[in-house]
């Protein structure tokens, strides 16, 4: 190790992000790291994979870890896959943000509580806090979840309005290790641009068809090509029956378009430069069913 080379106040650590589904642990991340890296949406069950965003100030650099929310509802091999996520990630932080929405707290945030381990350091981070009508209200709330667990502190926020995150990042700062930092200090993720372009049109297929989308369908980048500042993006959606190969394409192709174009403009800010996206919808009963599936489409 070098140590001459070392600022002996630099900081950098991993921050894990967990709760339930829907608290807004990726708007949080996002809205932390000032970029969307992580995709997000009303439905819970946005987040499919271990997103790191990564932000570098002066003195420090904060990785962030979004997971997704912790399932306790369907078992079949996709969210016992995305528990598994949620305790790796666990146990490989400095800090843990737990995050839970202003005013409920229910079973399956207890649940994640249960998760928590005892030997790092866990934020209690209390979001939506914009939400709450009767500001009143918050105080007794963040009392009663704070006597459930050994929280490090107790921060209410709002990822959305971007109320007192910088609160939480000192709060989060005190307890990132001293050392050296990981990633460069213009990375935002550790993530490909075609991994993301895929995340984008999962995004827009959340957004746009609310609840008629079948959970299980998923989307795959076939092709990801760079000419100069040019991407040409290939992309599948792959649903499992033709039922609703329909309702993606929608009257005309009509909704299949709109998917494509906020797709395109999404890619186009991330990536600085312009897209070239192609998007079909392709039948695949069951890959959320085995693991063989999964693997194949990127679920480690
Ligand atoms: N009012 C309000 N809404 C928020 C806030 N943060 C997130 N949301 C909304 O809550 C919904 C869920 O946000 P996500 O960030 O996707 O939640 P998540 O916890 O990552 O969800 P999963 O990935 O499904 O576990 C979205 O509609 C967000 O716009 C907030 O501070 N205030
Ligand atoms: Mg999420």
């Amino acid at each position: 190790m070098n140590t001459t080379t070392t600022p002996a106040a630099f900081r950098c650590g991993y921050i894990a992000i967990v709760g339930r589904p829907n608290v807004g642990k990726s708007t949080l991340m996002n809205q932390l790291i000032g970029a969307k890296v992580s995709i997000t949406s009303r439905k819970a069950q946005t987040t499919r994979h271990r997103i790191t965003g990564i932000q570098t100030v002066e003195d420090a650099q904060f990785i962030y870890v979004d997971t997704p929310g912790f399932q306790t509802r369907h078992s079949n091999a996709l969210n016992k896959t995305l528990n598994k996520t949620v305790t790796n990630t666990l146990t490989s932080a400095d800090v843990i943000l737990f995050v839970v929405e202003a005013g409920t707290f229910g079973a399956a945030d207890q649940q994640v509580i249960d998760l928590l381990p005892k030997n790092i350091p866990v934020i209690l981070v209390i979001n939506k806090s914009d939400r709450a009508k009767d500001k009143a209200t918050l105080m007794p709330f963040a009392r009663n979840v704070a006597a459930k667990f050994e929280f490090a502190a107790v921060v209410p926020v709002s990822a959305k309005q971007r109320f007192q995150l910088p609160a939480l990042e000192n709060e989060i700062k005190k307890f990132l290790p001293e050392g050296e930092a990981v990633f460069g200090p213009d990375d935002i993720t550790d993530r490909s641009e075609k991994f993301l372009a895929a995340e984008i049109v999962r995004e827009k297929l959340f957004r746009l068809l609310g609840d008629e989308l079948p959970y299980t369908s998923t989307v795959m980048v076939e092709k990801f090509e760079e000419e100069g500042a040019l991407r040409r993006v290939f992309c599948a959606i792959l649903v499992e029956r033709d039922s609703q190969k329909a309702m993606v394409i929608g009257n005309k192709g009509a909704r299949l378009k709109e998917v494509s174009t906020q797709s395109r403009l999404d890619m186009e800010k991330l990536f600085g430069g312009p897209v070239y996206l192609e998007i079909w919808v392709k039948v695949k009963s069951g890959w959320a069913d085995n693991e063989a599936g999964l693997r194949a489409y990127g679920y480690e």
